[in-house]
């Protein structure tokens, strides 16, 4: 297989495992050459933690794209999470203007009903237009109501879903992976739709919410993909490393700000390089 290049753009939360120290160990691990633009450095993440520092690094997406343009690097994908700003988004819509390639976009903005609390309206507009430019949209539900302006719902049946879907279709998005979709007690899943097909795959459900968890999960799909998974078994493996990360995880109260990931990538490796 050709060697595969992905450029990640998120923030790098230095503790707290998420964003950018989950996207380049899961990713690497994966056999990927993973290139980064940290957006912004924050002392940790924004869930959980008060007195957090942050320093934004937005301003630098032109320029790095500038040097980047004049050495004529190309990637197959670009990968995105966390977002700083609507300036930031807007920038990263010109990215992947100037640089063709699969777009990957994790809208990584809310979870259980709210928006993370550095966003608002203004950023989840701007969120619209990245996410309607994207190949592939990874979102929950909570962001795919927030993207469709689509009642949030905490019980609800698979035509709740098909509907979300289709207006995340409506958007722009291609391809959706929608994760957190659950129809029965004990189970969760992910529900993917792309060329007009639906499919969902059901499994376990871990009744503990973990902070990073979408990053681990968006992490490793993207890595699955580009070792040459379609769509719906780089969700599969992705949802099961996933639920192995907070099984690793489960039981150490102190370890609440993230998922235990690194003793798992063996596993990983094993499903995307096996
Ligand atoms: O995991 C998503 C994420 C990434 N980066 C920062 C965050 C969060 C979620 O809260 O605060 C800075």
């Amino acid at each position: 297989m050709k060697d595969m290049r992905v450029v990640t753009i998120q923030d790098i939360s230095c503790f707290g495992q998420c964003s950018l120290t989950v996207a380049l160990p899961v990713i690497s691990a994966c056999g990927i050459e993973t290139v980064v633009i940290p957006t912004a450095v924050l002392s940790t993440h924004t869930t959980g933690f008060a007195g957090f520092t942050c320093r934004d690094l937005g301003d630098d997406i032109p320029a790095i794209a500038a040097h980047w343009k004049s050495l004529g690097l190309t990637f197959d994908a670009v990968y995105t999470g966390y977002l700083g700003s609507e300036k930031e988004v807007a920038d990263v819509l010109d990215f992947m203007e100037a640089f063709p390639c699969l777009r990957i976009v994790d809208p990584a903005m809310a979870d259980n009903g709210v928006l993370y609390p550095a966003f608002d309206e203004a950023y989840v507009a701007e969120m619209k237009k990245l996410s309607g430019a994207a190949d592939i949209l990874l979102p929950n539900i909570t962001e795919a109501s927030m993207l469709t302006d689509f009642p949030y719902k905490t019980e609800y049946d698979e035509s709740y879903i098909r509907e979300l879907i289709g207006r995340l279709h409506d958007l722009g998005a291609k391809t959706v992976i929608l994760t957190g979709v659950s129809f029965r007690e004990g189970k969760t899943g992910v529900a993917v739709s792309e060329n007009g097909s639906y499919s969902y795959y059901e499994h376990r459900r871990i009744d503990r919410s973990c902070h990073g968890t979408g990053d681990v999960y968006a992490s490793s799909f993207v890595g699955a993909l580009m070792n040459g998974c379609d769509a719906f078994s780089a969700a599969k493996i992705a949802a099961e490393f996933t639920m192995e990360c907070i099984e690793n995880t489960l039981g150490n109260e102190k370890h609440w700000y993230g998922v235990k990931f690194e003793t798992m990538l063996p596993k990983l490796i094993g499903e995307v390089r096996g």
